[in-house]
């Protein structure tokens, strides 16, 4: 497969018929949400349909905790917190110290500021607004330009498998710090009941939609749970228009979280030669990363583009995007 190698360098500017097509966006949580603010900074309003993840999801102290839409929200917002990629920036502990010398638990940190969204998303949805409907406003009270919508309005929550028996995802993820060895993925999307969200099959019978993009996040665990919807799995299938992914690959290692490990426990092949299997059947293309010691990886099923796929600023985001939308033209 031929690989055009740019390391780094700016990617071309988008061809102006680009402002007339529209791109679906697939994230998850701190890799994706990278991106996302990447594409969010050159595409006008409405020419990106941004789908995140909610397999993460789940009901804490009642409060309905909503991680990858919230990062992604928070990303594109410029409120993110760098050293975490989840929560604020400007952050506090205070309702956390009260509430643990209380007796609570602590083993899911919930800042003061990212509070107020979960207790107003929280409320809204006890009144009736759908999830798609609180983002919207979530999206609209943090100013921003894209929206970002959830994967479906129902709940589809991802469960781990592992010796101590079926996890909810967070309790793996981060109360045990995906510490437990995993031997399957169950996606709460896999039940028929469950319908992709508005802005999903929006985007999906969009006329200008020109391609779709899947962000570098955990294949397995931010990726898989969309493709377990039947209405998008058919759609990718079809293959109305290419779909380019970002690897989350530095080599065969990420950037953060357990996307080597579990692939390895789920037996399958590691790095990018696990996301082709993954994504075997309608994945057009793939970025992959190239830098002076990481060369490309080489013998994949499909089309590769090298770049430097790091995003550790604006300027990065914004050029890894581009290469993105750049090789979806160049796959047309
Ligand atoms: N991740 C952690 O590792 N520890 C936490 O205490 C934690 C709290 C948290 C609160 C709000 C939120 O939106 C995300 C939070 N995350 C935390 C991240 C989250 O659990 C994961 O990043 C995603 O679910 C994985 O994609």
């Amino acid at each position: 497969m031929t690989t055009r190698q740019n390391c780094g360098g700016e990617a071309p500017a988008p061809k102006p018929e680009f402002f007339t097509r529209s791109y679906l966006l697939l994230c998850g949580g701190v890799g994706g949400s990278k991106l996302a603010d990447g594409l969010a900074r050159i595409l006008p309003s409405g020419r990106l349909h941004v789908v995140v993840n909610t397999g993460d999801d789940f009901t804490h102290l009642g409060l309905r905790i909503c991680p990858d839409l919230d990062t992604v929200a928070y990303m594109m917002a410029g409120l993110v917190s760098r050293e975490r990629g989840w929560g604020r920036e400007d952050e506090s502990w205070s309702a956390m110290d009260a509430l643990c010398s209380l007796g609570g638990p602590d083993w899911f940190q919930l800042g003061d500021r990212d509070l107020a969204l979960h207790v107003l998303r929280s409320h809204w949805l006890r009144q009736g607004a759908t999830l798609s409907e609180a983002m919207a406003r979530v999206a609209s009270g943090l100013g921003l330009k894209h929206v970002p919508q959830p994967m479906s309005d129902q709940a589809a929550p991802t469960e781990i498998e592992t010796g101590q028996g079926l996890l909810p995802f967070q309790e793996y993820f981060v109360r045990q710090a995906c510490r437990p060895v995993a031997t399957k993925v169950h996606y709460g999307a896999a039940d028929s009941a469950v319908a992709a969200s508005p802005a999903l099959s929006k985007a999906l019978n969009d006329p200008d939609l020109a391609g779709v993009i899947i962000a570098p996040s955990n294949p397995i665990l931010s990726i898989g749970p969309m493709l377990a919807l039947a209405e998008l799995r058919a759609f990718l299938n079809q293959g109305r228009v290419p779909a380019v992914a970002v690897s989350p690959f530095i080599g065969q290692a990420v950037v953060k979280g357990p996307a080597a490990k579990i692939q390895a426990e789920l037996g399958l092949a590691p790095g990018d030669s696990g996301l082709c299997s993954l994504y075997a059947g309608w994945l057009s293309g793939l970025i992959v990363h190239a830098d002076a010691v990481t060369p490309a990886p080489t013998g994949l099923p499909v089309p590769l583009r090298a770049c430097n796929t790091l995003m550790l600023n604006a300027a990065d985001r914004e050029r890894v995007a581009r290469e993105a939308l750049d090789f979806l033209e160049s796959l047309s």
